[in-house]
């Protein structure tokens, strides 16, 4: 497809950019380095649609990354925002919303009793980390390789040289000694988890994961996986740290913790509790978070932590969200989806494996399930792009990278839907062909 001929404006823009922004954006994954073109700019987006700046509509399946699950410019959401802001936008100081906000997800969590408000998911994480080193007294984190959690330090981190050995940094400008701190074991192998505890015995301060993978296309965990890794964290003192950036809100009003029924010592909340604005948060029992400043020795903090737009959006999100049957129509909403994508990948005769739970879900471009990192990696990522471009090119806007997952909001109707399932059959066959 030639980019410059359906995306005149959108590649203008992009070359424009690239001469002031690193890579023409403001985070890695915009720049469309996943797929065969270049990125679209945005113009609006309502409801399940959004518009590039050359006038074309989509249907959105990826939400602002999974933060839209209301759909775009949702009118009490918009309605809470222009509110807030005509009271002004940042004051330094506390405000009730901040109190309403924290009530609300330790209402919707069972696992939290205290809650910190931050400005991004890679804050929450980052605390959560700094908070359970200084409750435990332990330097080390074990966490799943092929799981994102932001871009702190001890995150970007690969796996070390064999199972449980220390990782070593996955970018650059991060120190050797600070990567040694983090082990990085395949994701739903609990028996690697064992081996590093064992290896590493009392010196483990937490386990982080993603109770769901959503960041190496969607991989959900085996069964008694998580509850594998709650009976470790116990054995061994250590705490278990749940990032529910997009599970959150997002599985069940009480994320995956509820869906799962495994309690987290930390919860890590991003994405839909900011309701499209910056707002993010962590969250646990009393006396872990207690250690908090300015109660406890960890320190924390944020000149725009809790900002009362933000949360206004987000007490307006979650004021839709607790009331209605959401979770149902989120749920018989993406099952038609992935009963269709099924169906034309079929009929095309197409591998493909689908990997859902609720409204979150990811088309593998394979035969075999889909487990773990080294699994996603070994699917079929031409075909992958191919689709990508094919159902762009149908009205069908989707992640631009294998590595990340298609969600569905409540403003997905049935006819964007059969619409998108229409797309997906006649792209899978174009692909067929073209092998
Ligand atoms: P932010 O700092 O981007 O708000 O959140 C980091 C983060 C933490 N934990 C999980 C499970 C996440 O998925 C994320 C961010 N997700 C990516 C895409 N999957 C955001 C998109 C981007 O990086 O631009």
């Amino acid at each position: 497809m030639d980019k410059e001929k359906r995306y005149p404006n959108s590649a203008k823009a992009f070359s424009e950019a690239s001469n002031m922004l690193p890579g023409g954006v403001n985070s890695p994954v915009r720049a469309f380095g996943g797929v065969d073109i270049g990125p679209l700019f945005i113009a609006k987006a309502k409801g399940s649609k959004i518009y590039d700046i050359d006038g074309n509509e989509y249907i959105d399946y990826v939400c602002s990354w999974g933060a839209m699950i209301l759909g775009h410019a949702h009118a009490s959401v918009l309605k809470a925002i222009k509110v807030a802001a005509g009271k002004g936008t940042s004051f330094g100081a506390p405000t009730l919303s901040e109190t309403v906000l924290a009530e609300r997800i330790i209402t919707a969590f069972d696992s939290i009793e205290r809650v910190r408000l931050v400005s991004s998911g890679t804050e929450a994480v980052m605390t959560a980390i700094r908070l359970a080193r200084g409750y435990t007294g332990r330097d080390l984190i074990i966490k799943m390789a092929g799981c994102y959690h932001g871009h702190s330090d001890s995150l970007l981190v690969s796996a070390g040289s064999g199972v449980a050995e220390f990782a070593t940094a996955s970018s650059s400008g991060v120190a050797d000694s600070i990567a040694k701190l983090t082990i990085v074991v395949p994701f739903n192998d609990i028996s690697a988890v064992e081996a590093a505890f064992a290896k590493h015995s009392g010196k483990v301060a937490a386990v982080l994961v993603e109770p769901v993978a959503a960041n190496m296309g969607v991989v959900l965990p085996v069964g008694g996986y998580l509850q594998g890794l709650r009976g470790l964290c116990d054995q061994n003192e250590a705490l278990l740290i749940f990032d529910e950036v997009i599970t959150g809100f997002r599985l069940a009003f009480g994320g995956a913790q509820e869906f799962f029924g495994v309690r987290a010592d930390i919860t890590c909340l991003g994405k839909i509790i900011g309701g499209g604005l910056p707002a993010a948060a962590l969250g646990g029992r009393a006396d872990i978070m207690d250690m908090l400043a300015p109660t406890g020795p960890v320190y924390q903090a944020g000149t725009l932590s809790g900002n009362p737009v933000a949360t206004a959006a987000a007490n307006a999100t979650l004021d839709v969200l607790v009331k209605e049957d959401c979770y149902q129509k989120l749920e018989s909403a993406a099952s038609l989806l992935e009963q269709g994508l099924a169906e034309a990948a079929k009929d095309a005769g197409v591998p493909v494996e689908i990997n859902r739970v609720g409204s979150l879900m990811s088309c593998f471009f394979t035969d075999r399930p889909v487990k773990n990192f080294a699994d996603v990696q070994s699917t079929n990522m031409r075909q992958f792009k191919r689709f990508f471009t094919r159902m762009l090119e149908r009205g069908i806007y989707l992640a631009p990278s294998a590595y990340e997952a298609m969600f569905v909001s409540l403003a997905h109707t049935p006819q964007d839907i059969e619409r998108s399932i229409g797309a997906a059959k006649n792209s899978l066959r174009k692909i067929r062909d073209e092998e």
